[in-house]
């Protein structure tokens, strides 16, 4: 109407009149990186909502882009906020597994940022043994952080905060934006859930719902991995063999005593009672009131329980438990994407939600990660920028954690260094899918021998196929159809009929191996140091 383009106009003069330089300069895009972790894509109902509902979560793919096929690098947590932060692969920036420290020589885009005039914070977890370079202000669990009343690493000393952890790195990242962030910059926030990490304890408010819930099985639930190589029957990550009873799915240890069930070690014991003990009387009665009577109903069904049946018992009470963390990060989501909408921020902040990684939801039988097999390669990916980006578009494009940096350093107008080794996406998120070139990635994973004992390999993926070497202690190819066996259920590496496909593949490998500069030099060199570390014999 007339009087409303009135208005614009004389706001937009207004707006016009009262910009000095400084502000004009800062048109430039604010950014809120939204990264939770172990946050299986199959757990987020823009992909599919067989297992939980996230409407919030879910507004960034309405509002703006769904990538259906973002990917890591190599998928276990340091490694990956490694890649994200510098834009390169684990190899190059040095961070290949959990177990030590970030070499902070590393240049990462957050501190070209924070030098082009970006106001920089960090919330949350970062696992990187050190603190971050390039903020004003950062408050970040010590390694994996708590769920119930967290310490704090912070730029003026620690801290300790009573309450659940996914509501309290919101509750400081809202402090952060409303107190302290300045008006005439723009900004860099990197708001970073612990939740859904394993031992995946809900806030007090989920309880209830969730512990009622019956959830779906995975068609792979039960898979005896034949067909797949050694890699798989030997990793321990099966719900049924190397999931806790305690620590995992909640059973009081002298419960487990009680039934006689013995595990390979006292380790999930231990951390239950290390978690239990966290919790202050008030939250232990919430907590008791719930996983109380689970307990009692267990103990009356455990002697008639056969492995089938407790396989069936671990995975609904892992899901109950895993989903119900899932909605509290959903909902602080929500929380955080309302402050933006409400505060004039919405038009020019670039939102991302992902994952430092997939999760097994039972696929496979397993939880946690590290294959390059697609539920823990995968990860999800939703963008939302209203001033580029269309409204309720998709990518399926085979982007990677490692593109960030650079997607971040073009939305910024800054110059993208040229040892890094992503794309940026801003190409894609602007609909110019002609401008991307990228049809294979290239992927490495070396945290063994270790946690889940999942073997040192490296491949290529791309839309078809899946080629991967597992090397160390054994020396397997494995090569997987991606179109006709989507579960990656048969390694068709030694059928004939693909023969030719592996020749190729082997070659395309080869190609990104030179081209990321990764080596068998370097693989030798990283094995070397697990010696030096004492790490193997
Ligand atoms: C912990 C978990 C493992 C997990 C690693 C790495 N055990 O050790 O299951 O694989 O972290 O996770 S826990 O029960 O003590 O949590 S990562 O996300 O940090 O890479
Ligand atoms: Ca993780």
């Amino acid at each position: 109407s007339y009087g409303k383009s009135v208005s614009a106009i004389g706001m937009a003069a207004v707006a016009l009149f009262s910009c000095t330089a400084k502000e004009q300069q800062d048109r430039r895009p604010n950014i809120v990186f939204i990264m939770s972790d172990d946050h299986a894509y199959q757990a987020i109902s823009a992909y599919s909502n067989r297992l939980i509902e996230t409407p919030n979560i879910d507004r960034l793919a309405k509002e703006g882009m769904l990538f259906t096929n973002a990917c890591v690098t190599n998928s276990i947590c340091a490694p990956s906020r490694a890649t994200i932060l510098t834009g390169k692969h684990t190899h190059i920036h040095g961070k290949i597994d959990n177990n030590f420290p970030f070499d902070t020589t590393n240049v990462t885009f957050p501190q070209l940022l924070h030098r082009a005039g970006y106001q920089t914070a960090m919330f949350g977890k970062l696992h990187f043994g050190n603190n971050p370079k390039g903020f004003d202000e950062f408050m970040i669990l010590p390694d994996q952080g708590d769920y119930y009343n967290p310490d704090f690493i912070t730029n003026r000393g620690d801290t300790a905060i009573t309450g659940y952890v996914t509501d309290i790195i919101t509750d400081l990242t809202l402090d952060w934006m409303k107190n302290r962030r300045k008006k005439e910059q723009p900004f860099l926030l990197m708001y970073l859930q612990k939740a859904p990490h394993r031992e995946w304890i809900p806030a007090e408010r989920h309880y209830r719902e969730f512990t009622k819930k019956t959830f779906p099985e995975p068609e792979t639930l039960f898979d005896n991995y034949e067909g797949r190589g050694t890699a798989a029957k030997t990793a321990e990550m099966n719900l049924l063999h190397h999931m806790t009873i305690s620590a995992d799915n909640k059973i009081y240890p002298e419960v487990a005593e009680e039934l006689g069930i013995r595990e390979a070690s006292n380790w999930g014991k231990n951390v239950f009672l290390q978690k239990y003990k966290r919790l202050n009387e008030a939250q232990k009665e919430q907590y008791d009131e719930v996983y109380g009577p689970i307990n009692e109903a267990f103990k009356k069904a455990y002697p008639a329980l056969n492995d089938e049946d407790l396989m069936r018992w671990k995975y609904q009470r892992y899901m109950q438990d895993y989903l119900a963390c899932i909605a509290a990060v959903d909902e602080n989501v929500g929380r955080v994407l309302d402050y933006l909408d409400e505060n004039g921020l919405r038009e020019n902040t670039i939102v991302v939600y992902t994952s430092d990684q997939g999760f097994y939801l039972g696929e496979h039988g397993w939880f946690d990660k590290r294959f390059i097999y697609d539920e823990s390669f995968k990860t999800p990916l939703l963008v939302r920028w209203p001033e580029k980006i269309e409204a309720g578009s998709t990518s399926d494009e085979m982007v990677q954690n490692l593109d960030f940096a650079q997607t971040f350093l073009e939305a910024a107008g800054l110059p993208q260094p040229a040892d890094m080794q992503g794309e940026s996406l801003v190409p894609l998120l602007e609909g110019k899918s002609e401008q991307w070139t990228r049809d294979a990635v290239y992927y490495h994973y070396y945290e063994y021998p270790g946690f889940h004992m999942v073997k040192r390999h490296y491949g290529i993926v791309t839309t078809e196929y899946k080629l991967a070497h597992f090397y160390y202690d054994v020396d397997e190819w494995e090569l997987y159809d991606r179109k006709n066996d989507p579960f990656e259920l048969n390694n068709v590496y030694s059928d004939p009929a693909y023969a030719a496909v592996v020749d190729k593949l082997k070659d395309q490998l080869a190609e990104l191996r030179v081209k990321y500069k990764d080596s068998e030099e370097l693989d030798q060199r990283f094995i070397q140091k697990y010696k030096e570390r004492g790490l193997i014999k």
